[in-house]
């Protein structure tokens, strides 16, 4: 059952992720940013200095990008917005990369829609 849930956890099912978890501070993580209407923490396995997950608090039907639709236009706007707040208040001054995995193929783990903000070393062009 274990491994069930695990993956289940690699797939777009609609059943509640950590992100959840994370939300309900049943998971303790370190937030560095919260508004009415997104969440920002720092990844559990950072791949930068500086590595940030953002999240809608709402999921609302985000479980990934390729999900959207046009009422979403909104939350996607300020998440995007807020990456760049983030950025300022982590002194990323020299700049940062977004990143938003879908599906399988850009090896999307979590299934609650999310905004990675990395920095703080020169990154890698193209990714892999
Ligand atoms: P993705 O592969 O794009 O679905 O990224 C999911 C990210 O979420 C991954 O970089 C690790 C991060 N993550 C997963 N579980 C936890 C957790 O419990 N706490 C924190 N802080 N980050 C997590």
């Amino acid at each position: 059952e274990a491994a069930a849930s695990a993956a289940s956890a690699l797939r777009d099912t609609g059943a509640p992720t950590v992100f959840d978890r994370i939300l309900s501070k049943q998971i303790r993580s370190t937030v560095v940013y919260e508004d009415k209407k997104v969440l920002a923490f720092r990844d559990i396995s950072p791949q930068a200095p500086t590595h940030i997950i953002l999240i809608p608090k709402e999921r609302d039907g985000l479980t990934r990008l390729s999900k959207a639709e046009e009422r979403h236009e909104e939350i996607l706007g300020h998440l995007l917005y807020t990456a760049k707040v983030v950025a300022k208040q982590e002194g990323l001054d020299d700049g940062y990369r977004i990143v938003i995995n879908d599906g399988p193929d850009g090896c999307q783990s979590v299934y609650h829609l999310h905004l990675h903000l990395l920095g703080g070393r020169k990154l890698g062009w193209p990714p892999g």
